[in-house]
């Protein structure tokens, strides 16, 4: 017989107390660890918890210890010894996960009467343990059920895509985001900051090439003013601004304190319109300039005029540009990759194109000193490793043939999966769904759609396992306006995109997953799919 406790979590969690529990479904666990064993009883939170942590594992504990007097009002001092919630990190942890040997990110979480306890290799792992730990503990306190936890992700890009340039989101917004996001153990935020509409990256002049005439500081002082009116719902103007340099820099810092990668993207050498407007020297008679950048529309049906905008790929400065763009970018993200964006180059046609990417590509590598990601057409470019090319470049699925994405992850590349039809946050759930677009995914676009997928099979032909990087869930803005409409959009159907990048393929369930997404409650922050009214817009 079932003995139904129930625990009301800081996720909310309803947790049957079922000795021998396996999947985690009762304990309401997002994404779905490797190896969950579930035994009675538990570890009682009382006012007098103490985190309790290694060196290594400071700032991890600190991090939780302060979400944990949130939560309750304790005093929750972090401590090196006594008992507690433990907290170690330590590269010679001997463990195993699910009988193999632990990869970088993996952790296991032990929970009985006397204590917890969060083992990891890393502090990337420990997070991650402190991540399960939070869903698992009650909201006022009380008891942590005991359990016994293994995990570790399949892979390591674990994405979500936030687009600021059609409409902006400030810096707040960005970090409730990654607060939301950063739960379900998401790794990377990538950050769409150009487009047609507008530029939303500080570039300053500095560092500039000798003889280089651009004024880079146009950029956000004209184009940080411009974005896009909304399609559909209530039309109304997208939000403007963009991030200093340093502001951009706060957002990177608060992200990697919760083991987040920015990725950053400039999207070239289409969706290039609020740079042409911006830089005078960049147009000539083929860039094709049109000064306007609220149109530029994906409509309903997808057939809006994407793809006319483009920088001119015979023109030496168009090289200097993107150096110094991407130069700078790189410097203040600090992370592995740059995004050069590359997708619907429609004004350029397939052999200019192809001519940008070849010559675009290799400079921007060298430059900055680290990979490029770019759109499924990127790799029509038929870009191979080797002398001039980094080992990290990876090409990001969204639609096409999968002919393109298999011919470069036989060259060595590797691919991130966010096919549009099973992974973009911007669509409708239904057609009565206010704000979305629903050119990528037609019918019901709930989180089952979002779950039910796999990235080896999902790119056409398939591709395998080793070449791929990771998932993600793309959230473009043509419709969205401010914070509360985008995580309209993103929660829950981002759990789903996450969980497919966190748990082996032969441990998901569609069923099983819908029951621990109810359970978990406030850590989803907003169940979307059972709405058709998305959240009305706080004004500009
Ligand atoms: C296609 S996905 C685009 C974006 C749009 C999106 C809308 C991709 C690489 N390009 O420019 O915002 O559709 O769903």
């Amino acid at each position: 017989a079932t003995v139904v406790a129930v625990f009301v979590g800081v996720s909310g969690a309803a947790a049957p107390a079922v000795a021998g529990e396996e999947r985690g479904t009762a304990l309401g666990l997002v994404p779905l660890p490797v190896v969950v064993e579930h035994g009675a009883g538990g570890f009682v939170v009382r006012p007098s918890v103490a985190v309790v942590v290694n060196a290594a594992a400071r700032g991890v504990g600190e991090g939780f210890a302060a979400q944990l007097r949130a939560v309750t009002g304790y005093r929750v001092p972090v401590r090196t010894r006594g008992a507690g919630i433990r907290i170690t990190v330590d590269p010679r942890a001997d463990y195993t996960v699910d009988g193999a040997a632990p990869a970088d990110e993996s952790y296991l979480l032990d929970v009985d009467r006397r204590g917890v306890a969060i083992t990891a290799r890393t502090a990337h792992g420990a997070f991650n343990g402190v991540q399960t730990l939070r869903q698992l503990i009650p909201v006022w306190g009380g008891t942590i059920p005991a359990v016994h936890i293994e995990d570790q992700p399949r892979f390591p890009y674990r994405g979500v895509m936030l687009d600021v340039a059609r409409s902006f989101q400030d810096v707040d917004d960005v970090k409730r985001y990654i607060d939301s996001l950063s739960a379900l153990k998401m790794s990377v935020l990538h950050l769409h900051l150009a487009d047609d509409q507008g530029w939303r990256i500080e570039i300053t002049n500095d560092g500039k090439a000798p003889g280089d005439p651009i004024d880079y500081t146009a950029l956000t002082r004209v184009s940080g003013a411009t974005a896009m009116t909304q399609q559909g719902y209530r039309a109304e103007l997208g939000r403007t601004g963009y991030y200093t340099q340093a502001q951009y820099r706060d957002i990177v810092a608060y992200a990697r304190e919760r083991f987040v990668t920015v990725v950053p993207e400039v999207d070239i050498p289409g969706h290039t319109n609020a740079a042409l407007h911006a830089i005078p020297q960049l147009n000539t008679d083929r860039s094709l300039p049109k000064p306007n950048p609220a149109t530029g529309v994906v409509d309903w049906n997808g057939t809006g005029n994407v793809g006319y905008s483009a920088l001119d790929e015979r023109l030496d400065l168009t090289y200097t540009f993107v150096e110094h763009v991407f130069t700078q970018l790189a410097e203040l993200t600090g992370g592995p990759y740059v995004h050069i964006g590359g997708d619907e180059s429609h004004a350029m046609g397939h052999t200019r194109y192809v001519d940008f990417i070849t010559r675009a590509v290799p400079r921007v590598q060298a430059a900055t000193g680290v990979g490029t990601m770019g759109w499924t057409e990127y790799a029509e470019a038929g870009l191979a490793q080797g002398p001039g090319y980094w080992d990290g470049s990876v090409v990001q699925y969204w639609i096409g043939s999968g002919d393109w994405v298999r011919d470069f992850v036989a060259k060595g590349g590797k691919a991130v999966v966010s096919a549009a039809a099973a992974s973009y946050l911007d669509q409708k759930y239904t057609k009565d769904t206010p704000i979305g677009l629903s050119w990528a995914c037609k019918g019901t676009c709930d989180f089952e759609r979002y779950y039910d997928w796999d990235p080896t099979t999902t790119v056409t032909g398939g591709i395998a396992e080793e070449a791929v990087l990771g998932v993600e869930g793309p959230l473009w803005s043509e419709t969205i306006r401010g914070a509360d409409q985008a995580q309209f959009l993103t929660f829950p159907r981002a759990a789903a995109v996450l969980e497919t990048g966190w748990t082996p393929a032969t441990r998901k369930d569609v069923a099983d997953f819908a029951a621990r997404l109810a359970a978990l409650g406030p850590a989803s922050p907003r169940r979307a799919s059972t709405s058709t009214r998305a959240p009305a817009p706080a004004g500009n």
